[in-house]
């Protein structure tokens, strides 16, 4: 594996490459062009120019997080093969910057769903939570309002206001989609740009949907082992894998995540490692501190199923708690997620050395 962190940019982001250098225990960010809408081309001399800045930092660019994907292509809507060959050309233009691995997502109108952004844990941490009581109490269309209040004054990914302001216009996009239609619109997606990812051994990573349920009535796919098995099967190439991503597939209790981790042994071309605390099985959670102790994961069964299924791509912390008076975008300042890195660098040393010497 490869420790890295997520990093927004520097028109965006409250951390800066420089202190993500400091940490010691991470070598690499997972960027992206942050102002891109989906549907434009990223030309390759803006690609070149991010990864100048991250290499002239001391740190490699080992993927990006996310190459958003049209909602035109998730409904098949109009100007769905437009939006591919941009999507193929934005490819082609990482794969000559020799970028090798791109997350993304198929979740309709929300990315993540949180109720609350700031819940204050025993500690005085805050962390983001989820209320299945407040999410059914509430109007999809007013979810931005009810938490853009607890943003720092940072834009999150999924929630752009230019994107929330249509929110009505995208319901009545994913009117009448099911999930199988989202299927085959994925299957159609992946299709289309396997030829340059196999030119350019772009190994494509799907994230989960988070929470790993439908809410609000729409769609959602990437939930569980048998979708994500039939998603791989259906376009069955190596670069089609996944974001093994632990808070969102573990958000269901039944979802067994060493369990998982091993099932897709191959096909994990990126992982986020972090830890959740139950209050009331999935109706009511919390994030944690990384450590097993602080949350309901064993974080430890995790980092070892990564382990032994020889997992050598990137891997970073994710959403931290906000702690020490930090002012950033929830889920992404420096402290936490820096101690979360150390601790799973951590674990897997144990466990190298551990094996090594038996
Ligand atoms: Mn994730």
């Amino acid at each position: 594996m490869k420790m890295t962190m997520r990093w927004f940019g520097s028109k965006y982001d409250t951390v800066t490459l420089r202190q993500i250098r400091q940490t010691a225990y991470v070598k690499g960010v997972i960027s992206t062009l942050y102002g891109k809408m989906p549907g434009e081309v990223w030309s390759a001399a803006e690609i070149k120019s991010l990864k100048d800045e991250v290499e002239e930092a001391g740190l490699t660019l080992d993927g990006i997080e996310s190459v958003n994907v049209s909602d035109a292509i998730k409904t098949a809507g109009e100007g769905r093969d437009k939006d591919i060959d941009a999507y193929i050309q934005t490819l082609e233009n990482l794969g000559k910057n020799d970028i090798h691995m791109v997350c993304y997502n198929f979740m309709p109108v929300f990315d993540w769903t949180r109720t609350e952004l700031a819940r204050v844990r025993p500690d005085g941490s805050t962390v983001m939570a989820y209320s299945q009581k407040a999410v059914d109490a509430i109007d999809p269309e007013k979810m931005f309002d009810s938490i853009a209040g607890d943003m720092n004054g940072t834009v999150m990914p999924g929630w752009e206001p230019e994107r929330m302001a249509r929110i009505k216009d995208l319901f009545k996009m994913y009117e009448g989609i099911t999930e199988d239609a989202l299927f085959g619109n994925l299957k159609y997606f992946l299709e289309a740009i396997m030829p340059v990812c196999d030119k350019y051994d772009i190994k494509m990573a799907i994230h989960p949907d988070d929470p790993s349920w439908s809410v609000f009535g729409l769609p959602r796919i990437i939930t569980s082992l048998p979708n994500i098995q039939r998603m791989m099967k259906m376009v069955d190439n190596p670069h089609n894998g996944v974001t093994f991503c632990a808070g969102s597939y573990g958000t269901n209790p039944e979802n067994d995540l060493p369990a998982m981790i091993r099932a897709l042994k191959g096909r994990i071309h990126f992982a986020h490692v972090r830890n959740l605390q139950f209050n009331d099985g999935r109706n009511d959670f919390e994030e944690a501190a990384h450590l097993s102790s602080d949350g309901s994961f064993d974080m430890n069964a995790i980092v070892r199923a990564l382990y032994d299924i020889g997992f050598e791509g990137p891997i970073r912390p994710d959403h931290g708690r906000m702690i020490w008076g930090e002012k950033a975008m929830p889920g992404y300042g420096l402290y936490d997620r820096a101690l979360g890195a150390a601790y799973i660098c951590g674990l897997w040393e144990a466990i190298e050395k551990s094996e090594a010497e038996k």
